[in-house]
C-alpha cells in the first residue's frame, strides 16, 4: 500500500478524496492573507513518497546534451543565494463544482472555492541553479524549448524554457513554506514554485529536471490540464489539438457573506468608506490574476448583476519577488478584498468579478467555457444572500 505512509492532515481540511489525498482549505481559512501551512489546499496524484532526509535529497539536471549534474539539497542551500517570495498557487480544478452545478457535468474533483492559497516560499532560483549546471541563459540553444520536472512518486510537468531562465520570472526551488521546512504533503523536501502559473506545473517532491525541446510527455502535460470549446465531449477530445494550460485566467470569489446590524457599524472604516448607516451586509473575498498581472479592480453586484459597487482591496502584503521592482508584471499573489452594502440593497443572488491590469475580466457565466474537464471554471461567483443566516 503505498499510501500508508501518509501524513495525517489538519481535520479542518474539506476532503474530497482520502487516497490520494485531495482536500481543500475551508473558507474561513481563506480570509487570512497568508494561507496556515497545515490549512492549506492539498492535491496529490499520487502518494506522498516517502522522503525523510532533506540534505541527502538528490536533484538531477539533464542538460540538453544529455549530461546529467546532480546536486543535493545540501549543495543548494550552500551554493545559491536564498530568495522568497510570495505567491499563490491555484488548481487548474479551483471552482469546478460551480461550473458543473451551473452547467453540465465535469470530469474531476468538485473543488469549491478553496482549492487556493498563499504563501511565503523560500529557496534559491532556478536560473541561477541552471546557469550553475551549465545553461547559457544569455544564449541558449534555439531548440531548448520546455523545462520538464519530475516527481520522486512519478508525476511530471514541464514549463516553456523562457519563464524558467526569465530573471522576472521567480521561478524557484523551493525548500521552505512560510518559513518552515515543506511539509510532506506540500513538496518534503524539494518543489518548484511556478508563480503566475497553473499550480500543476509546481512539481513536488522534485528529483529531477530535463532540459527538452518537448514538454514532458506526462499524463498531466499532454492529456490533462487543457481546456476544449463546450461542444467537445470527455470521450473524443483531440488532446494535442489545445495547449496545456500555464499561466491562469482572472478568477475571483466571496469568501463570507455577513449580516451586520446598524449599531454594529459605528466605527467600522467599511461604513465610513461606504457611507453605511442602516443594516449591512458584509462580502469578503480573494481576487487573482495569473501570469503576475495585477488585480485593479474588483466590482460587487448585490442584485445579481444589475447594480455594481466597488470592492476595497485589501493591503498587498507580497514579497516581489527575488529582484525587481513591485510595478512590473509580477503581482504574485491573490488580493483579498471586502465590500459592505446596505441591506435594502441586496436582492436576488450577489455577484463578484475582478480585473487584471491586461483588462482581462471574467465571463458572467459558466456556458460559454464549459469545458468537459471543468478546468479554469472562472465565471462570476455567485452567491445566495442568506449564506450565512
Ligand atoms: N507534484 C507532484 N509531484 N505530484 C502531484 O500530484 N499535483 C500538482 C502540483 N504538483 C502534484 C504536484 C497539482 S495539480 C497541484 S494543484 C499542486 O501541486 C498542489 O500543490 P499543494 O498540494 O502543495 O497545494
Ligand atoms: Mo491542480
Amino acid at each position: 500500500d503505498p499510501f500508508k505512509n501518509d501524513p495525517i492532515r489538519d481535520s479542518a481540511l474539506i476532503q474530497h478524496s482520502e487516497r490520494p489525498c485531495n482536500s481543500e482549505t475551508p473558507e474561513s481559512e481563506l480570509r487570512s492573507y497568508i494561507t496556515p501551512t497545515e490549512k492549506f489546499y492539498v492535491r496529490n496524484h499520487l502518494w506522498v513518497p516517502d522522503l525523510h532526509e532533506a540534505d541527502s535529497h538528490r536533484l538531477t539536471i539533464e542538460l540538453f546534451d544529455g549530461e546529467e549534474v546532480v546536486y543535493t539539497v545540501a549543495d543548494l542551500r550552500k551554493k545559491f543565494k536564498e530568495y522568497s517570495i510570495t505567491a499563490t498557487l491555484q488548481c487548474s480544478g479551483n471552482r469546478r463544482s460551480h461550473m458543473t452545478q451551473a452547467s453540465r457535468p465535469t470530469v474531476g474533483l468538485q473543488w469549491g472555492v478553496g482549492a487556493i492559497g498563499t504563501a511565503t516560499w523560500t529557496g534559491v532560483r532556478l536560473r541561477d541553479v541552471l546557469a550553475d549546471a551549465g545553461l547559457d541563459l544569455q544564449d541558449p540553444d534555439e531548440d531548448i524549448k520546455h523545462l520538464k520536472f519530475v516527481g520522486a512518486e512519478a508525476y511530471g510537468a514541464s514549463i516553456p524554457i523562457d519563464k524558467a531562465i526569465d530573471r522576472h520570472g521567480d521561478v524557484l526551488l523551493a525548500f521552505s513554506m512560510n518559513g518552515q521546512p515543506l511539509p510532506r504533503d506540500h513538496g518534503f523536501p524539494l518543489r518548484v514554485l511556478v508563480p503566475g502559473h497553473v499550480a500543476a506545473r509546481s512539481v513536488k517532491w522534485l528529483s529531477k529536471i530535463v532540459i527538452s525541446d518537448e514538454e514532458s510527455t506526462s499524463q498531466w502535460q499532454r492529456r490533462d490540464y487543457k481546456c476544449f470549446g463546450p461542444n467537445v465531449r470527455a470521450s473524443h477530445p483531440d488532446w494535442d489539438s489545445a495547449p496545456a494550460i500555464q499561466e491562469t485566467p482572472v478568477q475571483s470569489a466571496i469568501t463570507s457573506v455577513r449580516r451586520v446590524q446598524a449599531d454594529q457599524l459605528l466605527d467600522s472604516a467599511l461604513a465610513r468608506v461606504y457611507g453605511l448607516e442602516e443594516d449591512s451586509v458584509v462580502l469578503e473575498g480573494y481576487a487573482f490574476a495569473g501570469g503576475g498581472r495585477h488585480i485593479v479592480r474588483v466590482d460587487i453586484s448585490p442584485d445579481r448583476g444589475h447594480t455594481w459597487l466597488q470592492a476595497q482591496l485589501q493591503e498587498d502584503g507580497a514579497k516581489m519577488g527575488a529582484s525587481g521592482s513591485p510595478d512590473d508584471h509580477r503581482a504574485w499573489a491573490w488580493r483579498q478584498w471586502r465590500a459592505a452594502v446596505p441591506a435594502t440593497q441586496v436582492s436576488g443572488k450577489f455577484c463578484v468579478k475582478a480585473t487584471d491590469d491586461s483588462y482581462n475580466v471574467q465571463p458572467d457565466t459558466f456556458e460559454p467555457t464549459y469545458n468537459f474537464r471543468g478546468n479554469l471554471a472562472n465565471a462570476w461567483h455567485r452567491v445566495p444572500v442568506s449564506r450565512d443566516d
